[in-house]
């Protein structure tokens, strides 16, 4: 079982303003003459942080790290009322990152994303393929409906009845119909107690059911209240929309990506989004590897995946 990398600080950080009212806090890390990578991170609304710069050889990559509108150091939060998420969308994201791009004077890079940074390394690559150099994806996520039905509408249920008994407890029993919109009601409760209480339930479940086994540490980080608020606020504006694409459309255009050297890694017991998805991915981009880690969950920090990415990044380091 490999470790990270050593833990390293940024040579060189900014905040970016992205129009809108909005900057994106951006980091880099490693050799600045190295091989550019960008690290897209999950939720959305994840934000980004130290660990995931150490998934890269400092010595052989330019590690750029950025926070995706409205979430970790970016301004302003989602967390604020008066946070105009009408302005954060997909491609708002996919511009921001030509943008960071130019800004750092980069001309291609290799894009990491998991999770929901697959997917918008995906909606990346598909728009602006000639400046990608490889794609390095894990726990594939593409926003269809038979995901978001999965995770969020009582699929995974089946697994954690325990758990999602928690995360049905804020909404009214005559709207469990349909849990992401009822979800997004509360959310924008104008009512703290409210609108609090919901974005925690809807970030426990989501950080109880990332991991293999229950990790206490994970949960803490992601109920923390105003992590939590912006976290849910964003992820569920983003599904509430369906990505802002087609249902499958992702997967669809993959053909676009034919000349990119991909990894695929996929944890077999992957609740948050279950292997079905890579697999799909996979047959539309028969020369991508697909790596199934037979005795892994979600996180990118479980022991089998992490094997697997730095194996990637390492293999496409030189
Ligand atoms: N959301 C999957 C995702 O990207 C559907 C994700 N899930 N949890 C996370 O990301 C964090 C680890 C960032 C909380």
């Amino acid at each position: 079982m490999r470790r990270m990398y050593p833990e390293i600080e940024p040579y060189d950080a900014g905040l970016l303003d992205v129009g809108d009212g909005q900057a994106i806090y951006w980091e880099t890390c490693g050799n600045p003459d190295g091989k550019p990578v960008v690290f897209l991170h999950g939720g959305p609304g994840g934000g980004s942080s130290a660990d995931h710069r150490r998934l890269f050889d400092p010595a052989r990559y330019r590690i750029v790290l950025f926070d995706q509108r409205g979430c970790g150091r970016s301004t302003p939060h989602a967390s604020a009322a008066e946070y105009d998420l009408s302005a954060n969308t997909t491609w708002h994201l996919v511009a921001d990152i030509e943008k960071l791009r130019g800004h750092l004077g980069v001309d291609t890079w290799q894009i990491f994303g998991g999770s929901w940074g697959s997917a918008l390394a995906l909606a990346y690559a598909e728009t602006h393929p000639d400046r990608v150099r490889e794609l390095v994806l894990r726990g594939i996520f593409t926003l269809r409906k038979a995901e978001l039905d999965w995770f969020y509408e009582g699929g995974a249920a089946a697994v954690f009845p325990d758990l999602w008994e928690h995360f049905l407890a804020p909404v009214p029993v005559e709207q469990r119909g349909h849990l992401i919109r009822a979800y997004s009601t509360l959310l924008h409760d104008p009512d703290p107690v409210v609108h609090a209480a919901a974005a925690i339930e809807w970030s426990r479940w989501e950080s109880s059911t990332i991991t293999l086994l229950p990790r206490p540490d994970v949960i803490a980080r992601f109920t923390e209240p105003s992590y939590a608020l912006a976290f849910a606020r964003i992820e569920n504006h983003y599904f509430v929309h369906g990505g802002w694409w087609e249902d499958g459309q992702l997967i669809r255009d993959a053909g676009r990506l034919a000349d990119i050297p991909t990894v695929i890694v996929q944890g077999r017991y992957d609740m948050c989004t279950p292997p079905m998805t890579a697999w799909a991915l996979a047959e539309v981009m028969p020369h991508a590897q697909l790596r199934m880690i037979p005795d892994a969950g979600h996180a990118f920090d479980e022991p089998g995946i992490l094997d697997a990415l730095l194996e990637a990044t390492d293999r496409f380091a030189s």
